[in-house]
């Protein structure tokens, strides 16, 4: 057997770059480059390696592993999972940041495989720096926090078992079904020993997406649900975005007179004028497709994991005798909600449905009802979103200006606060890709370095990142590497003074203005000190410029269209309003006993609200 001595880094950076997929018949590497944040644990070994194989697999250089683990992650999902990138970092520290963003990867169901280093696999110098010592179990390191947020964890604790771990790892990687991250933690010494690898470890691998075609039996079961349906609806989830199946689905709904109701991770997959698109669902959700939902009595979920925002909390879908039916690549959330299980690639699914149901459609009336209700959301819509003329505009106002701006291309980013529900309303995006939300794990600290991801797997688009003061407090050091990188974004950042979107929610709670908005938090200056962001945005190197009121940010946001570099807007906004209209209950319990009488009164529409819930 001809085998080449290489050290475990060298091995598995070298196994890195022989991965391929192919995709529009174009030969492309899976991996289109490693981030890294040296620490001991990763700058010998792995650094070395990485150093050697620059110029096939690119190292790019973060400022906070979770960073640039979200920078990971987020050019996954914009390349529809099917390229990828891997983050390295030391023990300790460097490792555990990462925890989130893997956590994130699960929720997501998106691909990135994360290297932390280890410690020593000897345990020859222990404790080293950054060890956490377990007395009751030397098998344990800080890397274990990966294990219930990783699809796969292995630790490389020999040389000889990086081949079945590498090839697990891109397995999973690659599956529509186990899709997530995966965590190989190398412990440093290991890092650097070296081995007589095979060279066929080395071979050169094209890989294509699989795409199951649906069982027989569960095919005529979801058919006979279609056919026997007067009110069908769908609701287009994220996997219908990573199966490539937006068109086929805009197709499969026009011949079949259904409407079409997207999730944060699902919107876009119809462009928004389309006939069929009736807008987002849920508790944040259009008034068109809510309504619709409460009467369907088919609905066809494709590629949606079901969350909590898009049934909102399992009471939106009101019709006694209806029926879902899941389609879905993994069974695991074909079958949720007591769905009618099509366990299918939904672009396979689709075709299967389509074939199976010929000619027969939705009845007229149906139809007509859907359209007639998103004409007055339209409505909903342009009136939310019109410039008003205020100094301290809604997220709304600000966000139909960003809109109009970003036109058919541009990608808007985002993930947490008050923004993600109005954008979920609001937003109207023109093709798949220009909607990029990070609603699974919703986690604050996305934004920028996701927008950053987003930039590097969309280089011709314009990436509009919209981030509230809070989110943009948690994590903004990635802006620098995009200036750096010359990954240009533009950055819309609204200040409210806190966090906007919680104030709202323990209001609606019957909660006292407590700890959410800066204001209402405990500060010993006597006057509360500001923040100024356009300064920091400035200072991390981006072009900046603070406005007042919508009318001046568009006319920021076109100065920023023609800025080659990184530019930031920062607006204040009123944290209060947010849009009435449309929306759903989400179920977030309400303390049973107070002495507040606005609890009491928020408790008894808690339990009102609760009843509706399907079990
Ligand atoms: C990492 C993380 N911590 C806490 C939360 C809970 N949370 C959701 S939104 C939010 C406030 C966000 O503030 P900001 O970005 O200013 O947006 P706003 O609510 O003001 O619109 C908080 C604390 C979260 N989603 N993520
Ligand atoms: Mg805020």
């Amino acid at each position: 057997m001809a085998t080449v001595r290489l050290t475990v880094a060298q091995a598995l950076v070298k196994h890195l770059s022989a991965q391929f997929v192919e995709l529009d018949g174009q030969e492309l590497p899976l991996f289109a480059g490693v981030w890294a944040i040296f620490g001991h644990g990763n700058v010998a070994g792995l650094g070395e390696a990485l150093h050697a194989a620059r110029d096939t697999l690119p190292t790019y250089r973060a400022h906070n592993e979770q960073g640039m683990a979200h920078a990971a992650i987020a050019y996954a999902k914009a390349q529809g999972r099917r390229r990828m990138m891997a983050c390295t970092s030391s023990v300790g520290p460097g490792a555990v940041n990462m925890v989130t963003a893997a956590a994130l990867a699960h929720v997501n169901r998106l691909p990135v495989l994360l290297l932390p280093g280890d410690t020593f696999a000897t345990r020859a110098p222990d404790p080293v720096l950054q060890q956490v010592e377990q007395p009751g179990d030397f098998t344990v390191s800080a890397n274990d926090c990966f294990r219930p947020v990783s699809r796969f964890w292995d630790r490389v604790t020999r040389p000889e078992q990086l081949m079945p771990s590498l090839r697990r790892a891109i397995q999973v990687l690659t599956d529509p079904v186990d899709c997530g991250p995966v965590t190989l933690c190398l412990p440093q010494d290991v890092q650097a020993e070296a081995y007589d690898f095979p060279l066929s470890f080395f071979a050169k691998t094209v890989r294509r997406a699989r795409r199951p075609e649906p069982d027989r039996d569960e095919l005529a079961a979801a058919l006979t649900a279609l056919r026997g349906t007067s009110k069908p609806l769908i609701v287009a989830g994220g996997g219908v975005h990573y199966s490539g199946a937006c068109a086929a689905l805009a197709d499969f709904a026009a011949r079949h007179g259904i409407p079409v109701a997207e999730t944060q991770a699902g919107k876009g997959a119809l462009a928004w004028d389309h006939p069929c698109n009736v807008g987002s669902i849920g508790v944040t959700g259009s008034s068109a497709a809510n309504a619709l939902a409460e009467e369907a009595d088919v609905v066809l979920a494709v590629g949606t994991r079901l969350a909590d925002f898009t049934t909102a909390s399992w009471s939106v879908f009101g019709n006694p005798a209806g029926r879902l039916v899941g389609l879905n690549v993994a069974a695991f959330d074909a079958v949720k909600g007591d769905a009618l299980p099509l366990v299918a690639d939904a672009a396979r699914g689709l075709a299967a449905l389509d074939g199976g149901l010929g000619d027969w459609a939705a009845p007229t009336a149906w139809r007509a009802l859907a359209q007639e209700r998103m004409t007055v959301w339209n409505r909903v819509v342009d009136a939310a979103t019109a410039d008003a003329g205020l100094d301290l505009p809604t997220d709304a106002q600000v966000l139909g200006a960003v809109n109009r701006a970003a036109g058919e291309d541009g990608v808007v980013v985002c993930a947490a606060g008050g923004l993600p529900g109005e954008l979920h309303k609001l937003w109207r995006t023109a093709r798949p890709g220009g909607y990029h939300l990070e609603y699974g794990f919703s986690c604050m600290g996305y934004e920028i370095a996701g927008g950053l991801g987003v930039k590097m797997a969309c280089p011709d688009r314009e990436i509009f990142v919209m981030v509230g003061d809070g989110s943009y407090m948690m994590m903004n050091s990635e802006l620098a590497v995009s200036v750096m990188m010359k990954r240009k974004l533009v950055v819309v950042l609204l200040d409210n003074r806190g966090y906007g979107c919680i104030n709202r929610l323990q209001n609606a709670c019957g909660g006292a203005p407590f700890n959410n908005l800066l204001r209402d938090a405990h500060f010993e200056t006597d006057v509360l000190p500001t923040v100024d962001f356009a300064a920091h945005l400035r200072a991390l190197g981006a072009v900046t410029e603070q406005v007042t009121g919508v009318a001046a940010l568009s006319d920021a946001l076109e100065r920023a269209k023609s800025s080659p570099v990184t530019y930031a807007i920062v607006i204040n906004t009123d944290p209060l309003p947010s849009t009435k209209e449309g929306g759903a209950w989400w179920d977030v319990p309400v303390p049973e006993v107070s002495t507040r009488p606005e609890v009491t009164a928020a408790r008894a529409r808690y339990v009102a609200a609760k009843a509706r819930q399907r079990r």
